[in-house]
């Protein structure tokens, strides 16, 4: 039996894996890929990302990434992506994963720690509160944080965009970009279980590999010593 066959045993839960890290550091790529090798494995998974991933939450990325939200202050900007996030997970999240489906999310909670926690000194007071309101119990079974030097980031991000103009985020400052990645760093060391940090400037294929290793070890051995 191959590995992801291991765990693909009927009427269990999904499993709902994470992708963070800072911009252009190929979170969209990283979860083609392994959607692809899932898919290869029949295992039933879907691609989603946040802030979006449903029609509601689609509509307030639209609105934060214009940079609309920032003009309210963090304190309500963080509760914009607080509001996309309760329609995200009650309309495509847990429901997949009750139906058996394999979740692959392109940013979750830990984006929010980043950004709007570390960067955007809201207070962890609102930040628990938010995540009380928004995702209860839910976690990531497995977070991928991928880890690249900020220039290299920014510009991969510039060469996709083209001669458009970059968003909310993007337009920060170098500084802003380090403290991200130093974030990031902070939380994958915090939380070991969960998180797994990966070295995110070599080639697609190799971080892919990377990212197969971090499943084999973090899901599939705990699926078959389980089982
Ligand atoms: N945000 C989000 C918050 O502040 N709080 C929150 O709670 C949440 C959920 C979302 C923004 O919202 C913020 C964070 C973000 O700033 P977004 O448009 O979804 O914005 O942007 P990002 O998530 O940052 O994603 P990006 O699209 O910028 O980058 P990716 O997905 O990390 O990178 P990807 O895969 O698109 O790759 C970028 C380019 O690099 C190439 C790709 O081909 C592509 O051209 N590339 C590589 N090149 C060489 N080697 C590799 N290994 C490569 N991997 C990819």
């Amino acid at each position: 039996m191959g590995e992801a066959a291991a765990v693909r045993r009927p009427g269990g839960r999904g499993k709902f894996i994470s992708f963070e890290g800072g911009e252009g550091s190929g979170k969209s790529t990283q979860i083609k890929l392994l959607a692809d090798r899932l898919a290869a494995a029949k295992l039933r998974a879907i691609v989603t990302r946040e802030p979006g991933g449903s029609p509601g939450a689609e509509i307030i990325r639209h609105l934060v990434l214009s940079g609309m939200g920032k003009l309210l202050g963090p304190d309500a900007e963080t509760l914009l992506f607080a509001a996309a996030r309760d329609d995200h997970v009650r309309t495509v999240i847990q429901p997949a994963l009750n139906q058996g489906t394999w979740v692959l999310c392109d940013r979750f909670s830990d984006s929010t720690r980043a950004y709007q926690g570390r960067l955007g000194n809201v207070s962890p007071g609102v930040l628990n509160a938010m995540q009380r309101v928004t995702i209860g119990d839910l976690k990531p079974d497995l977070t991928i944080i991928l880890d690249v030097p900020v220039e290299i980031g920014l510009k991969r991000a510039a060469a996709r965009r083209g001669t458009g103009a970059p968003d909310r985020f993007e337009a920060e400052d170098i500084k802003f970009h380090q403290d991200l990645r130093d974030a990031y760093r902070q939380i994958a060391a915090e939380d070991p279980d969960r998180c797994v940090l990966i070295d995110a400037s070599a080639s697609p294929e190799a971080v892919a590999a990377q990212v197969w290793t971090a499943l084999r070890d973090h899901l599939f051995a705990m699926a078959t010593s389980s089982a």
